[in-house]
Protein backbone atom coordinates (compact mmCIF):
# COMPACT_ATOMS: atom_id res chain seq x y z
CA UNK A 1 0.00 0.00 0.00
CA UNK A 2 1.27 3.61 -0.76
CA UNK A 3 2.23 5.34 2.15
CA UNK A 4 0.51 8.93 2.21
CA UNK A 5 2.30 12.48 3.03
CA UNK A 6 0.86 14.61 4.82
CA UNK A 7 2.14 17.34 3.67
CA UNK A 8 -0.15 17.12 0.58
CA UNK A 9 -3.28 16.29 2.49
CA UNK A 10 -6.21 19.25 2.67
CA UNK A 11 -10.19 19.72 3.38
CA UNK A 12 -10.18 18.34 -0.47
CA UNK A 13 -9.33 14.56 0.80
CA UNK A 14 -12.15 14.78 3.03
CA UNK A 15 -13.79 11.18 2.99
CA UNK A 16 -10.56 9.45 1.74
CA UNK A 17 -8.36 6.50 3.02
CA UNK A 18 -5.35 7.19 4.27
CA UNK A 19 -2.09 5.20 5.22
CA UNK A 20 0.20 6.99 6.95
CA UNK A 21 3.84 6.36 8.38
CA UNK A 22 4.77 9.02 11.12
CA UNK A 23 6.59 9.78 14.65
CA UNK A 24 4.20 10.48 17.55
CA UNK A 25 4.60 13.99 18.50
CA UNK A 26 2.22 14.22 21.06
CA UNK A 27 -0.23 12.47 22.70
CA UNK A 28 -3.23 13.11 25.01
CA UNK A 29 -5.63 10.81 26.47
CA UNK A 30 -9.21 11.65 26.94
CA UNK A 31 -10.87 9.29 29.60
CA UNK A 32 -10.19 6.46 28.01
CA UNK A 33 -12.12 6.96 25.49
CA UNK A 34 -10.43 9.22 22.84
CA UNK A 35 -6.62 9.79 22.44
CA UNK A 36 -5.44 12.51 20.28
CA UNK A 37 -1.65 11.94 18.57
CA UNK A 38 0.17 14.67 16.85
CA UNK A 39 1.83 12.75 14.02
CA UNK A 40 4.68 14.41 12.46
CA UNK A 41 6.63 13.04 9.30
CA UNK A 42 9.92 14.86 9.38
CA UNK A 43 8.47 18.89 9.62
CA UNK A 44 5.30 18.70 8.86
CA UNK A 45 2.51 17.20 11.47
CA UNK A 46 -1.49 16.41 11.28
CA UNK A 47 -3.79 15.89 14.06
CA UNK A 48 -5.22 12.32 14.33
CA UNK A 49 -7.42 10.63 16.83
CA UNK A 50 -8.58 7.23 17.68
CA UNK A 51 -11.64 6.80 19.65
CA UNK A 52 -13.54 3.72 20.52
CA UNK A 53 -15.78 2.04 18.10
CA UNK A 54 -18.34 -0.44 18.35
CA UNK A 55 -17.05 -3.70 16.69
CA UNK A 56 -13.87 -2.15 15.68
CA UNK A 57 -11.51 -0.45 18.20
CA UNK A 58 -11.83 -0.82 22.05
CA UNK A 59 -11.27 0.67 25.33
CA UNK A 60 -8.10 -1.25 25.20
CA UNK A 61 -6.33 -0.18 22.11
CA UNK A 62 -7.18 3.45 23.23
CA UNK A 63 -5.31 3.09 26.28
CA UNK A 64 -2.50 1.29 24.46
CA UNK A 65 -2.40 4.18 21.73
CA UNK A 66 -2.55 6.23 24.45
CA UNK A 67 1.01 5.21 26.19
CA UNK A 68 2.93 4.44 23.53
CA UNK A 69 5.72 7.04 23.81
CA UNK A 70 5.75 10.37 22.03
CA UNK A 71 8.63 10.05 18.91
CA UNK A 72 7.86 6.53 18.38
CA UNK A 73 6.99 5.67 14.51
CA UNK A 74 3.52 4.16 13.89
CA UNK A 75 1.58 3.29 10.97
CA UNK A 76 -1.90 4.64 10.85
CA UNK A 77 -4.81 3.85 8.68
CA UNK A 78 -7.96 5.73 8.92
CA UNK A 79 -9.87 8.37 6.82
CA UNK A 80 -9.36 12.03 6.47
CA UNK A 81 -11.75 14.67 8.71
CA UNK A 82 -12.10 18.24 7.82
CA UNK A 83 -12.32 19.73 11.02
CA UNK A 84 -13.76 23.01 11.26
CA UNK A 85 -13.66 24.29 15.04
CA UNK A 86 -11.97 20.99 16.63
CA UNK A 87 -8.29 21.68 16.85
CA UNK A 88 -6.41 24.66 16.93
CA UNK A 89 -3.14 23.15 17.30
CA UNK A 90 -3.05 21.15 14.07
CA UNK A 91 -0.81 22.12 11.83
CA UNK A 92 -2.15 21.11 9.10
CA UNK A 93 -4.93 22.91 10.02
CA UNK A 94 -8.27 21.94 8.26
CA UNK A 95 -8.14 18.15 8.56
CA UNK A 96 -7.79 15.68 11.32
CA UNK A 97 -6.96 11.81 10.51
CA UNK A 98 -9.73 9.42 12.32
CA UNK A 99 -7.66 6.30 12.83
CA UNK A 100 -9.49 2.59 12.60
CA UNK A 101 -6.02 1.15 12.64
CA UNK A 102 -2.51 1.37 14.31
CA UNK A 103 0.49 -0.53 14.65
CA UNK A 104 3.82 0.43 15.95
CA UNK A 105 6.94 0.08 14.00
CA UNK A 106 9.61 1.42 16.44
CA UNK A 107 9.44 2.35 19.78
CA UNK A 108 11.23 4.75 21.85
CA UNK A 109 13.01 3.40 25.50
CA UNK A 110 13.76 5.75 28.27
CA UNK A 111 13.27 8.85 28.88
CA UNK A 112 13.73 11.42 25.99
CA UNK A 113 16.30 14.33 26.80
CA UNK A 114 14.29 17.38 26.36
CA UNK A 115 11.18 17.65 24.41
CA UNK A 116 10.73 18.02 20.50
CA UNK A 117 8.95 21.30 21.51
CA UNK A 118 11.94 23.07 23.77
CA UNK A 119 14.42 22.25 21.13
CA UNK A 120 12.21 23.90 18.47
CA UNK A 121 11.99 27.00 20.39
CA UNK A 122 13.35 30.61 19.63
CA UNK A 123 16.68 31.53 20.82
CA UNK A 124 15.84 34.83 21.58
CA UNK A 125 11.93 34.38 23.18
CA UNK A 126 12.49 35.35 26.68
CA UNK A 127 12.66 32.21 29.12
CA UNK A 128 9.22 32.30 31.30
CA UNK A 129 10.14 30.29 34.77
CA UNK A 130 8.51 27.12 35.14
CA UNK A 131 6.93 27.24 31.38
CA UNK A 132 9.96 26.11 29.24
CA UNK A 133 13.27 26.06 29.54
CA UNK A 134 16.05 25.98 26.59
CA UNK A 135 17.92 23.52 25.42
CA UNK A 136 21.45 24.33 25.93
CA UNK A 137 23.79 23.62 23.13
CA UNK A 138 26.24 21.11 24.86
CA UNK A 139 22.99 18.95 25.81
CA UNK A 140 21.52 18.89 22.16
CA UNK A 141 24.96 17.69 21.29
CA UNK A 142 24.82 15.08 23.36
CA UNK A 143 21.86 13.93 21.94
CA UNK A 144 22.59 15.02 18.66
CA UNK A 145 20.18 11.99 16.70
CA UNK A 146 17.15 13.26 18.47
CA UNK A 147 18.05 17.27 18.31
CA UNK A 148 18.66 16.74 14.28
CA UNK A 149 14.64 16.03 14.21
CA UNK A 150 14.04 19.53 14.96
CA UNK A 151 12.34 21.63 11.67
CA UNK A 152 14.94 24.04 11.87
CA UNK A 153 17.87 21.74 11.81
CA UNK A 154 16.33 20.20 8.59
CA UNK A 155 16.43 23.51 7.11
CA UNK A 156 20.26 23.91 8.45
CA UNK A 157 21.45 20.89 6.87
CA UNK A 158 19.47 21.34 3.60
CA UNK A 159 20.79 24.85 3.03
CA UNK A 160 24.75 23.32 4.22
CA UNK A 161 23.97 20.78 1.09
CA UNK A 162 22.63 23.66 -1.09
CA UNK A 163 26.09 25.65 -0.23
CA UNK A 164 27.93 22.51 -1.28
CA UNK A 165 25.59 22.41 -4.42
CA UNK A 166 25.85 25.75 -5.37
CA UNK A 167 29.49 25.75 -5.20
CA UNK A 168 29.76 22.95 -7.11
CA UNK A 169 27.55 24.33 -10.09
CA UNK A 170 29.48 27.10 -10.46
CA UNK A 171 33.35 26.04 -10.41
CA UNK A 172 31.68 22.71 -12.85
CA UNK A 173 30.46 26.07 -15.24
CA UNK A 174 33.54 27.50 -15.13
CA UNK A 175 35.84 25.28 -16.16
CA UNK A 176 36.57 23.24 -13.06
CA UNK A 177 37.09 19.78 -12.40
CA UNK A 178 36.56 18.13 -8.56
CA UNK A 179 39.38 16.47 -7.49
CA UNK A 180 39.91 14.32 -4.19
CA UNK A 181 43.24 14.18 -2.63
CA UNK A 182 44.55 12.06 -0.13
CA UNK A 183 43.65 13.00 3.51
CA UNK A 184 46.97 10.69 4.87
CA UNK A 185 49.73 12.61 4.55
CA UNK A 186 53.59 11.13 4.69
CA UNK A 187 54.63 14.82 6.07
CA UNK A 188 53.21 17.45 7.90
CA UNK A 189 52.41 19.98 6.10
CA UNK A 190 51.52 23.80 5.49
CA UNK A 191 52.87 24.94 8.98
CA UNK A 192 54.27 21.68 10.15
CA UNK A 193 52.35 22.43 13.05
CA UNK A 194 48.58 21.59 14.27
CA UNK A 195 48.45 18.43 12.45
CA UNK A 196 46.96 15.06 14.20
CA UNK A 197 49.57 12.65 13.81
CA UNK A 198 47.82 8.49 13.14
CA UNK A 199 50.07 4.73 13.23
CA UNK A 200 50.79 4.07 10.10
CA UNK A 201 51.64 0.83 10.16
CA UNK A 202 54.99 0.11 11.23
CA UNK A 203 55.52 4.47 11.18
CA UNK A 204 53.14 7.50 11.25
CA UNK A 205 51.20 9.23 8.79
CA UNK A 206 49.45 12.86 9.28
CA UNK A 207 45.59 14.23 8.61
CA UNK A 208 45.76 16.57 5.76
CA UNK A 209 45.07 19.93 7.49
CA UNK A 210 43.91 21.08 4.03
CA UNK A 211 44.33 19.93 0.24
CA UNK A 212 46.86 22.79 -0.61
CA UNK A 213 49.69 21.21 -1.81
CA UNK A 214 48.19 18.24 -3.76
CA UNK A 215 45.89 20.79 -5.54
CA UNK A 216 48.65 23.22 -6.27
CA UNK A 217 50.44 19.92 -8.01
CA UNK A 218 46.89 19.23 -9.77
CA UNK A 219 47.86 22.78 -11.66
CA UNK A 220 51.54 21.61 -11.77
CA UNK A 221 50.09 18.54 -14.04
CA UNK A 222 48.19 20.93 -16.07
CA UNK A 223 44.66 20.35 -14.49
CA UNK A 224 44.31 23.99 -14.99
CA UNK A 225 41.25 24.45 -12.77
CA UNK A 226 40.18 22.52 -9.68
CA UNK A 227 38.30 22.16 -6.96
CA UNK A 228 37.52 19.52 -3.78
CA UNK A 229 34.72 19.48 -0.71
CA UNK A 230 36.57 17.35 1.38
CA UNK A 231 37.53 16.89 5.23
CA UNK A 232 40.07 19.05 6.23
CA UNK A 233 42.00 18.04 9.97
CA UNK A 234 43.38 20.85 12.66
CA UNK A 235 44.86 19.78 15.89
CA UNK A 236 44.42 22.69 17.17
CA UNK A 237 43.03 23.42 21.02
CA UNK A 238 41.14 26.10 19.70
CA UNK A 239 37.80 26.30 22.07
CA UNK A 240 35.80 28.91 20.33
CA UNK A 241 33.10 29.36 18.48
CA UNK A 242 34.01 28.81 15.17
CA UNK A 243 36.49 26.27 15.59
CA UNK A 244 36.57 22.87 14.76
CA UNK A 245 39.13 19.91 14.51
CA UNK A 246 37.68 18.61 11.38
CA UNK A 247 35.97 20.71 9.17
CA UNK A 248 34.69 20.32 5.52
CA UNK A 249 36.99 22.48 3.27
CA UNK A 250 35.69 24.02 -0.18
CA UNK A 251 39.38 24.79 -1.92
CA UNK A 252 39.79 25.57 -5.16
CA UNK A 253 42.88 26.30 -7.00
CA UNK A 254 43.56 27.95 -10.67
CA UNK A 255 46.41 28.84 -13.60
CA UNK A 256 46.59 32.55 -13.91
CA UNK A 257 46.97 34.30 -17.15
CA UNK A 258 48.20 38.04 -16.02
CA UNK A 259 47.09 38.62 -12.27
CA UNK A 260 46.16 37.27 -9.03
CA UNK A 261 42.82 39.26 -9.38
CA UNK A 262 41.51 36.72 -11.41
CA UNK A 263 41.24 34.04 -8.76
CA UNK A 264 40.06 37.14 -6.63
CA UNK A 265 37.18 37.80 -8.72
CA UNK A 266 35.89 34.24 -9.46
CA UNK A 267 36.06 33.39 -6.06
CA UNK A 268 33.70 36.74 -5.34
CA UNK A 269 31.90 35.92 -8.10
CA UNK A 270 31.61 32.00 -6.85
CA UNK A 271 30.52 33.46 -3.39
CA UNK A 272 28.03 35.33 -4.28
CA UNK A 273 26.30 33.10 -7.00
CA UNK A 274 25.67 31.08 -3.25
CA UNK A 275 24.61 33.72 -1.51
CA UNK A 276 22.31 34.20 -4.10
CA UNK A 277 21.19 30.97 -4.85
CA UNK A 278 20.22 30.61 -0.95
CA UNK A 279 18.35 33.48 -1.26
CA UNK A 280 16.70 32.97 -4.30
CA UNK A 281 15.59 29.00 -3.76
CA UNK A 282 16.02 28.22 -0.35
CA UNK A 283 13.96 31.23 0.84
CA UNK A 284 11.54 29.15 2.90
CA UNK A 285 14.31 26.98 4.97
CA UNK A 286 15.73 30.64 5.47
CA UNK A 287 12.49 31.62 6.91
CA UNK A 288 12.55 28.31 9.27
CA UNK A 289 15.77 28.86 10.75
CA UNK A 290 14.92 32.84 11.22
CA UNK A 291 12.00 31.78 13.31
CA UNK A 292 14.38 29.82 16.03
CA UNK A 293 17.67 32.27 15.19
CA UNK A 294 16.90 35.38 14.56
CA UNK A 295 19.38 37.33 12.45
CA UNK A 296 18.97 40.54 10.63
CA UNK A 297 19.31 39.08 7.04
CA UNK A 298 22.78 38.60 5.31
CA UNK A 299 23.59 41.82 2.88
CA UNK A 300 26.23 42.17 0.29
CA UNK A 301 26.75 44.08 -2.53
CA UNK A 302 25.76 42.66 -5.94
CA UNK A 303 25.12 45.77 -8.15
CA UNK A 304 27.61 47.61 -10.20
CA UNK A 305 29.77 49.02 -7.52
CA UNK A 306 30.70 45.36 -6.65
CA UNK A 307 32.14 43.62 -3.49
CA UNK A 308 33.61 46.12 -1.00
CA UNK A 309 37.77 45.61 -1.26
CA UNK A 310 39.95 47.00 1.64
CA UNK A 311 43.75 46.46 1.32
CA UNK A 312 44.70 45.73 4.61
CA UNK A 313 45.99 48.87 5.77
CA UNK A 314 42.96 50.37 4.64
CA UNK A 315 41.55 48.10 6.96
CA UNK A 316 43.87 48.97 9.76
CA UNK A 317 43.55 52.31 8.87
CA UNK A 318 39.27 52.23 9.14
CA UNK A 319 40.00 50.36 12.65
CA UNK A 320 42.67 53.11 13.79
CA UNK A 321 40.21 55.86 12.92
CA UNK A 322 37.65 54.09 15.35
CA UNK A 323 39.81 54.24 18.18
CA UNK A 324 41.67 51.35 17.83
CA UNK A 325 46.11 51.44 18.63
CA UNK A 326 47.72 50.71 15.37
CA UNK A 327 50.50 49.47 17.53
CA UNK A 328 48.78 46.33 18.24
CA UNK A 329 47.40 45.84 14.60
CA UNK A 330 50.27 44.06 12.96
CA UNK A 331 47.59 41.42 12.38
CA UNK A 332 44.07 41.98 13.05
CA UNK A 333 42.54 39.46 15.82
CA UNK A 334 39.37 38.04 15.88
CA UNK A 335 37.69 41.01 17.70
CA UNK A 336 39.21 43.57 15.92
CA UNK A 337 37.74 41.40 12.71
CA UNK A 338 34.59 41.99 14.39
CA UNK A 339 34.83 45.22 15.17
CA UNK A 340 35.56 46.07 11.54
CA UNK A 341 32.63 43.88 10.08
CA UNK A 342 30.95 46.41 12.59
CA UNK A 343 32.83 49.90 11.16
CA UNK A 344 31.87 48.26 7.70
CA UNK A 345 28.56 47.32 7.59
CA UNK A 346 27.81 50.84 9.48
CA UNK A 347 29.62 52.49 6.88
CA UNK A 348 29.14 50.57 3.45
CA UNK A 349 25.99 48.24 4.45
CA UNK A 350 27.35 45.08 3.61
CA UNK A 351 27.98 42.37 5.59
CA UNK A 352 30.06 40.78 3.05
CA UNK A 353 33.68 41.87 2.00
CA UNK A 354 37.49 41.15 1.60
CA UNK A 355 40.45 42.22 2.37
CA UNK A 356 43.32 41.92 0.29
CA UNK A 357 47.28 42.71 0.32
CA UNK A 358 48.41 41.15 3.54
CA UNK A 359 51.52 41.48 4.99
CA UNK A 360 53.56 38.92 3.78
CA UNK A 361 54.97 38.06 7.21
CA UNK A 362 51.25 36.92 8.19
CA UNK A 363 51.13 34.13 5.40
CA UNK A 364 51.79 30.61 4.87
CA UNK A 365 55.16 30.03 2.93
CA UNK A 366 53.66 29.10 -0.36
CA UNK A 367 52.69 33.12 -0.88
CA UNK A 368 53.60 35.49 -3.36
CA UNK A 369 54.61 38.62 -2.59
CA UNK A 370 53.43 41.64 -3.87
CA UNK A 371 55.85 42.70 -6.83
CA UNK A 372 55.69 46.33 -5.77
CA UNK A 373 55.93 45.64 -2.16
CA UNK A 374 57.69 42.85 -0.87
CA UNK A 375 56.51 42.96 2.51
CA UNK A 376 53.44 42.56 0.98
CA UNK A 377 51.57 39.54 -0.67
CA UNK A 378 49.45 38.79 -3.25
CA UNK A 379 46.67 37.29 -0.77
CA UNK A 380 43.29 38.16 0.23
CA UNK A 381 40.70 37.02 3.17
CA UNK A 382 37.04 37.07 2.75
CA UNK A 383 34.56 38.03 5.47
CA UNK A 384 30.80 37.44 6.33
CA UNK A 385 29.66 39.40 9.44
CA UNK A 386 33.16 40.36 10.41
CA UNK A 387 34.32 36.69 10.43
CA UNK A 388 36.78 35.28 7.87
CA UNK A 389 35.49 32.40 6.16
CA UNK A 390 38.13 32.50 2.74
CA UNK A 391 41.37 32.71 2.61
CA UNK A 392 43.70 32.40 -0.42
CA UNK A 393 46.18 33.75 -2.66
CA UNK A 394 48.48 33.67 -5.28
CA UNK A 395 51.25 30.94 -5.09
CA UNK A 396 55.04 31.12 -5.27
CA UNK A 397 55.60 28.84 -8.74
CA UNK A 398 59.53 29.02 -8.77
CA UNK A 399 61.10 26.00 -7.00
CA UNK A 400 64.06 28.22 -5.56
CA UNK A 401 62.28 30.88 -4.63
CA UNK A 402 59.77 28.69 -2.92
CA UNK A 403 62.83 26.54 -1.09
CA UNK A 404 64.29 30.13 0.03
CA UNK A 405 60.73 31.47 1.70
CA UNK A 406 60.59 27.55 3.19
CA UNK A 407 63.96 27.94 5.24
CA UNK A 408 62.69 31.64 5.74
CA UNK A 409 59.85 29.98 7.92
CA UNK A 410 61.45 27.43 9.12
CA UNK A 411 60.32 24.48 7.06
CA UNK A 412 62.87 22.29 5.78
CA UNK A 413 62.51 21.80 1.92
CA UNK A 414 63.31 18.25 1.95
CA UNK A 415 60.57 17.52 4.29
CA UNK A 416 58.43 18.29 1.23
CA UNK A 417 60.15 17.14 -1.63
CA UNK A 418 57.80 16.28 -3.41
CA UNK A 419 55.64 19.10 -3.54
CA UNK A 420 59.29 21.42 -4.10
CA UNK A 421 59.90 18.89 -6.73
CA UNK A 422 56.39 19.05 -8.66
CA UNK A 423 57.58 22.95 -9.31
CA UNK A 424 60.68 22.01 -10.67
CA UNK A 425 59.72 20.10 -13.76
CA UNK A 426 57.18 23.70 -14.48
CA UNK A 427 54.42 24.80 -12.80
CA UNK A 428 52.21 28.06 -14.19
CA UNK A 429 51.44 30.40 -11.97
CA UNK A 430 48.50 30.17 -10.00
CA UNK A 431 46.35 30.90 -6.74
CA UNK A 432 43.26 29.78 -4.93
CA UNK A 433 41.67 30.05 -1.53
CA UNK A 434 40.04 27.74 0.71
CA UNK A 435 36.44 28.05 2.63
CA UNK A 436 35.26 26.49 5.87
CA UNK A 437 31.67 25.45 4.78
CA UNK A 438 30.30 25.39 8.40
CA UNK A 439 31.29 28.85 8.82
CA UNK A 440 29.65 30.09 5.53
CA UNK A 441 26.23 28.70 6.80
CA UNK A 442 26.64 29.67 10.72
CA UNK A 443 27.59 33.53 9.53
CA UNK A 444 24.82 33.30 6.82
CA UNK A 445 22.18 32.41 9.51
CA UNK A 446 24.09 33.72 11.87
CA UNK A 447 23.79 30.77 14.45
CA UNK A 448 26.08 32.07 16.94
CA UNK A 449 28.01 28.71 17.09
CA UNK A 450 29.96 26.88 14.38
CA UNK A 451 29.15 23.32 16.25
CA UNK A 452 25.40 24.20 14.74
CA UNK A 453 26.19 23.99 11.43
CA UNK A 454 28.13 20.89 11.50
CA UNK A 455 26.28 17.29 11.72
CA UNK A 456 28.25 15.29 14.45
CA UNK A 457 30.65 18.60 15.10
CA UNK A 458 34.16 17.89 16.19
CA UNK A 459 35.95 20.34 18.49
CA UNK A 460 39.25 19.32 21.02
CA UNK A 461 36.18 18.41 23.70
CA UNK A 462 34.36 16.38 21.21
CA UNK A 463 34.52 12.85 19.61
CA UNK A 464 30.59 11.93 19.88
CA UNK A 465 28.29 11.28 18.58
P1 LIG B 1 40.93 31.73 11.86
O1 LIG B 1 41.81 32.94 11.67
O2 LIG B 1 39.52 32.01 11.55
O3 LIG B 1 41.11 30.99 13.12
P2 LIG B 1 42.95 30.29 10.82
O4 LIG B 1 43.03 28.92 10.32
O5 LIG B 1 43.68 31.36 10.08
O6 LIG B 1 41.43 30.69 10.81
P3 LIG B 1 44.42 31.01 13.29
O7 LIG B 1 44.97 32.15 12.52
O8 LIG B 1 45.35 30.00 13.82
O9 LIG B 1 43.33 30.22 12.39
O10 LIG B 1 43.60 31.57 14.53
C1 LIG B 1 43.05 32.87 14.48
C2 LIG B 1 42.19 33.30 15.65
O11 LIG B 1 41.49 32.23 16.28
C3 LIG B 1 43.02 33.92 16.74
O12 LIG B 1 43.16 35.29 16.50
C4 LIG B 1 42.26 33.67 18.00
O13 LIG B 1 41.41 34.75 18.32
C5 LIG B 1 41.38 32.48 17.70
N1 LIG B 1 41.87 31.35 18.48
C6 LIG B 1 42.69 30.40 18.07
N2 LIG B 1 42.92 29.51 19.04
C7 LIG B 1 42.22 29.93 20.11
C8 LIG B 1 42.04 29.45 21.45
N3 LIG B 1 42.62 28.33 21.89
N4 LIG B 1 41.22 30.13 22.28
C9 LIG B 1 40.61 31.26 21.86
N5 LIG B 1 40.76 31.76 20.61
C10 LIG B 1 41.55 31.11 19.77
P1 LIG C 1 43.01 28.57 6.31
O1 LIG C 1 43.83 27.80 7.29
O2 LIG C 1 42.81 30.03 6.60
O3 LIG C 1 43.67 28.49 4.84
O4 LIG C 1 41.60 27.87 6.15
C1 LIG C 1 40.69 28.26 5.15
C2 LIG C 1 39.31 28.45 5.74
O5 LIG C 1 38.90 27.31 6.47
C3 LIG C 1 38.09 27.70 7.58
N1 LIG C 1 38.69 27.22 8.82
C4 LIG C 1 38.04 26.57 9.80
N2 LIG C 1 36.75 26.21 9.94
C5 LIG C 1 36.42 25.55 11.05
N3 LIG C 1 37.27 25.19 12.03
C6 LIG C 1 38.58 25.53 11.93
N4 LIG C 1 39.42 25.15 12.90
C7 LIG C 1 39.01 26.25 10.79
N5 LIG C 1 40.21 26.72 10.38
C8 LIG C 1 39.99 27.29 9.19
C9 LIG C 1 37.98 29.20 7.53
C10 LIG C 1 39.19 29.59 6.75
O6 LIG C 1 39.00 30.81 6.10
N6 LIG C 1 45.50 26.42 2.48
C11 LIG C 1 44.77 27.60 2.90
C12 LIG C 1 43.74 28.00 1.87
C13 LIG C 1 44.33 28.49 0.56
O7 LIG C 1 45.23 29.33 0.59
O8 LIG C 1 43.85 28.04 -0.49
C14 LIG C 1 44.10 27.34 4.22
O9 LIG C 1 43.87 26.21 4.63
O10 LIG C 1 36.78 29.50 6.84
Amino acid sequence: RKRTDISTLSAQHHGEQVFIRARIQTSRLQGNKMVFLNLRQRTNSVQALMQITEGQISKQMVKWAGSLAVESIVLVEGTVKKSPELIKSATIDDIEIHISELWLLAGVEGRLPFSFEDASRSETAPEVEGQFSRVLLDTRLNNRVFDLRTGTNHAIFKLQHAIGDLFRSYLNSNGFIEIHSPKLQGAATESGASVFKVDYFKGNAYLAQSPQLPKQMAIAADFERVYEIGPVFRAEDSNTHRHLTEFVGLDLEMAIEEHYHEVRALLDGMLKAIFRGLKEQYANEIATVGRQFEAEEFKWRDGPEGTLILTFKEAVDLLVEDGVDRDILDDINTENEKRLGRIVKAKYDTDYFIIDKFPLALRPFYTMPDPEDPSLSNSYDFFMRGEEILSGAQRIHDPEFLSQQMRAKGVDPESMKGYVDGFRIGCPPHGGGGIGLERVLMLFLKLNNIRRASLFPRDPKRLEP
